[in-house]
């Protein structure tokens, strides 16, 4: 039995009146597919309406904070929630630990600046084989969709907390 995960859902959540942006980096976008669809389902299972989920896209996953503010001050204030989503998978320079840490701190920060949910939609993978078992692409060591959880998560965050 998985141990890992969000748990069973704490209570009947309906997500039709909700509004979620998706913010998704497009560097390892095989990955970033999987997880951005992951994600749509299951905030369609809460009865989210397609036309309330708003996709947008960011370069890379150190753009993801910025593209978030704006997303929510600008572009799109009437969301109630946001999912920026992003796979970093470490190289051989130091670019992994530096944007995996600064865009963790920058995300956790914007919550309280924008006083709105932001979910913590980013992979940090130590290898490709990670990732894509994370995106649940991997048939072999396939773990569920951490897209479905980060949609999960908005769900609750924008109903119970709002
Ligand atoms: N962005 C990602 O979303 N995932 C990565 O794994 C990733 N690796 C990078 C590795 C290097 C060496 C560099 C230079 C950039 C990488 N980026 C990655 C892109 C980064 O988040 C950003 O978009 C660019 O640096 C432009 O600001």
């Amino acid at each position: 039995m998985a141990v890992k995960g969000l748990g069973q859902i704490d209570a009947k959540y309906d997500g039709s009146k909700l509004k979620v942006g998706i913010i998704h980096a497009r560097w390892n976008d095989k990955i970033i597919a999987a997880l951005v669809n992951g994600c749509i389902s299951k905030l369609k299972s809460f009865g989210v309406l397609e036309e309330n989920i708003i996709v947008e896209t960011c370069p890379g996953s150190f753009e993801l904070p910025y593209a978030t503010k704006r997303f929510y001050e600008h572009l799109h204030p009437e969301v109630d929630v946001v999912i920026p989503i992003g796979v970093l998978i470490k190289g051989s320079t130091m670019h992994f630990e530096y944007i995996s840490e600064s865009v963790t701190h920058a995300i956790m920060n914007l919550q309280f600046q924008l006083n709105k949910p932001i979910i913590f939609g980013l992979l940090t993978c130590l290898t490709e084989e990670q990732a894509l078992a994370r995106a649940g692409i991997d048939e072999a060591k396939s773990m569920h969709n951490h897209g479905e959880d980060w949609g999960a998560a908005a769900v609750e965050m924008a109903l119970k907390y709002e």
